[in-house]
């Protein structure tokens, strides 16, 4: 039911069906990377300790932009080793990463030919982000950028457009942002996707027209390029669904730290991310993540599996230091999650939804390659078995581990279309896989 007229809303037709969509959707898990000068203060200014993100100290301490941007020449990062950052992102089982290209504070992490409120100003004057890319690259890991459109750097950024002046500016502003996005996809062909940010302001939202001429250019400069819906207003101003309620962008990144509900039938319809942070509200590093709980790996891959089951995506943030190290905190993080991932991968990669009703003990993934269902146990039934229901078209044949520790699992049929697997020398301290193999009867 088309209300409104939408000249400007969704780009190219949904779902994508091409190679790299695919690959997007089959990579399952990614890095977030949450870096720039905020990495230095780390939450902390003067002696005190600002609970909120660290990424908005600047705001929340109210330090003047010309103090803030002086840290600029502050951050000399002696300890960045883009080699060392992939291989525990490689170890950890991620298939790409997404990094802060610029954050709302508007420094890039690349020498950009339109500001030099960039990395050729600091102390390490290197372009990083050409390190960060081809590290990463070398493992097999695809690269996103994350670009944050509002920027509390640049004079022209206006928050409304109200007045002539506004106006002027910020049509400067948008030729600046077109700028540096073509001038990123140009230097970093290896570029998949690009996440925007930033974009919830009045003068972007009245800039639909602008947004989707610019992911029509930079997607004709790099075919295959993968946008985020974050991206986009369209012309009466609805972000994220256009005034019809059409995606628009790629896929949905509206889930921020937070997911959809398990039973959610609605996200299966469509390509979704959820982004999530380690502590509670914390992207850039902050000093003390003792002001707030500290997600445990165990909750994290719980938050992967269900994403998978649903057809999204998991991205998982990291606030690197502004030394260029990761914190113990992360790297443990990191460690333990790919060690859970090294055995149960299989469950994840390339896996989607399952279409089966979902039971307590935790979430059905699918691989439709392969047609095998896998369920990962996270909750264990005081009575000692695992409940499965099939559609009456269907018949349960086997049940083995994933880890083949035992060739198959007792099965009982209880009702036509309910069975217990009744467990048998499992090892349960972590969430396990159990692999079925589902028969249509028909
Ligand atoms: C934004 C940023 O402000 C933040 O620093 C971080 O980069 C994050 C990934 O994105 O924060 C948001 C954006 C959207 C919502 C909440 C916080 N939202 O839609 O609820």
């Amino acid at each position: 039911d088309i209300k409104k007229d939408v000249e400007y809303g969704q780009y190219n037709g949904l779902p994508r069906q091409d190679q790299a969509m695919q690959k997007w959707r089959e990579n399952r898990f990614g890095q977030f990377i949450h870096w720039g000068l905020y990495a230095i203060p780390g939450g902390i200014w003067e002696g005190k300790t600002y609970p909120y993100a660290s990424e908005f100290l600047r705001g929340s301490a109210k330090i003047a932009t010309s103090t803030w941007d002086s840290l600029i020449y502050q951050f000399d990062i002696p300890k960045y080793n883009p080699k060392e950052w992939a291989a525990i992102a490689k170890n950890m089982g991620v298939k790409y990463v997404t990094i802060t290209t610029k954050h709302h504070e508007g420094f890039c992490l690349w020498p950009s030919e339109y500001t030099d409120f960039d990395i050729e100003n600091t102390p390490y004057k290197k372009d990083l982000l050409r390190e960060f890319v081809d590290a990463y690259t070398a493992v097999g890991i695809d690269v996103n950028f994350y670009y944050s459109v509002l920027d509390w750097h640049h004079p022209d950024w206006r928050y409304d457009i109200k007045s002539d002046e506004d106006r002027a500016a910020f049509e400067r502003l948008k030729q600046f942002t077109k700028n540096q996005l073509v001038e990123l996809v140009t230097r970093y062909p290896e570029v998949k996707g690009l996440w925007f940010d930033g974009t919830w302001d009045n003068s972007w939202k009245k800039s639909g027209q602008f947004s989707y001429e610019l992911e029509k250019l930079l997607k004709n400069k790099r075919p295959g390029l993968i946008v985020n819906s974050r991206m986009r207003a369209d012309e009466h101003g609805s972000r994220h669904f256009d005034s019809n309620g059409i995606l628009m962008g790629d896929y949905e990144s509206g889930y921020e730290r937070r997911l959809p509900n398990p039973t959610d039938k609605e996200v299966l319809t469509r390509d979704w991310e959820c982004c999530m942070t380690i502590p509670e509200n914390q992207w850039g590093y902050h000093k003390d993540w003792s002001i707030s709980h500290v997600k445990s790996p165990l909750e994290l891959i719980e938050m992967l599996v269900q994403c998978t089951s649903q057809n999204g995506n998991f991205l998982l943030n990291f606030g690197p230091m502004g030394n260029g190290d990761i914190r113990p905190e992360e790297r443990e993080v990191a460690k333990e999650i790919g060690e859970w991932m090294k055995v149960n991968s299989e469950a994840i990669y390339g896996c989607g939804p399952a279409d089966l009703e979902k039971q307590d003990w935790g979430y059905y993934t699918y691989n439709e390659k392969n047609g095998k269902v896998y369920m990962t146990v996270f909750n264990n039934p005081v009575l000692g078995k695992y409940k499965i229901r099939l559609p009456k078209s269907h018949t349960l044949k086997k049940a083995s581990l994933i880890t083949k520790q035992v060739e198959s699992l007792e099965i009982k049929q209880i009702s036509p279309t309910d069975y217990f697997i009744i467990p048998d020398k499992i090892n349960n301290k972590k969430p396990f896989v159990i692999i079925l193999e589902i028969v249509d009867r028909a």
